[in-house]
């Protein structure tokens, strides 16, 4: 897959896609980032990329001339999504990233200062995306955290351990409580039926402690969740047992 960033400020793109399994991945070929300065695409003499509003108020808009002619630049003749990170898009979840990594190309626009032209949003159409209801500097930090969350989704991006345990959860739940050693710390032991050697035993408890903490951290996500007669049955016992105020069963 290939990622096209523009932005303002490429430099801010040089540490975190370099470390770990997205330097991996660009090493092995499966994933080709690009990154544009956004001012390279400025004609006039001071290559100016901002402007102030018209109407007034506060802060600069970025111009429109200098990124619809990067995109038209960079699109050439092929199809692929146009995605303009802003906190007026539609929420960045699971099923929007995993649409997006069937792609083999995508160019991110990234936003800065007060936003964008409109005139972006009405020539390009892009895909505007947004990492959450928060406000940020710039759409650089939301462009990488999409393109790592898109990147993960990648054939062969992570290792076989990896892509079991990604799958494990693709069913919509939270991660249960994991332990490594020591077997006690802090006069807390570790569970002992991860420590039985008994593997069924073992992929029910995790799967039910699964379905107790989405239960009370994100109960919205058991809507979507898939699940067994056997999970709703446990869920159903969680709610006889009445209100819970911990994690602890
Ligand atoms: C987001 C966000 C964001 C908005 C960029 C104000 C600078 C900033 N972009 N998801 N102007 N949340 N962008 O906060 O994508």
């Amino acid at each position: 897959m290939r990622i096209d960033v523009l932005t303002l400020f490429p430099a801010m793109f040089l540490g975190p896609l370099q470390e770990s399994i997205l330097k991996r991945a660009q090493e092995r070929g499966q994933l080709t980032l690009v990154i544009h300065p956004l001012r390279d695409y400025a004609l006039d003499r001071h290559q100016l990329t901002d402007d102030t509003p018209y109407g007034g108020g506060e802060g600069m808009l970025l111009k429109p001339e200098p990124i619809v002619r990067a995109v038209t630049a960079l699109r050439g003749t092929q199809e692929f999504p146009v995605v303009l990170l802003s906190p007026q898009g539609r929420l960045l979840d699971q099923t929007v990233v995993q649409a997006l990594a069937q792609q083999s190309r995508l160019l991110l626009i990234c936003g800065h200062y007060e936003g964008f032209d409109e005139r972006v949003r009405d020539l390009l159409h892009p895909d505007e995306i947004s990492i959450g209801d928060f406000v940020l500097t710039g759409g650089e930090l939301p462009a990488m955290v999409l393109i790592d969350a898109v990147a993960r989704w990648i054939p062969g991006v992570l290792g076989d351990a990896e892509s079991a345990r990604q799958d494990s959860f693709a069913d919509g739940l939270l991660e249960g409580p994991q332990y490594t050693r020591p077997p006690s710390f802090g006069g807390l032991e570790v569970p002992a039926v991860l420590r039985s050697g008994h593997h069924a035993a073992i992929a029910r408890w995790r799967r039910q402690e699964a379905l107790r903490r989405t239960r009370l951290r994100r109960p919205e996500l058991l809507a979507r969740a898939t699940l067994t007669a056997g999970d709703r049955q446990f869920l159903a016992q969680l709610e006889a047992a009445g209100p819970q105020t911990s994690e602890q069963g």
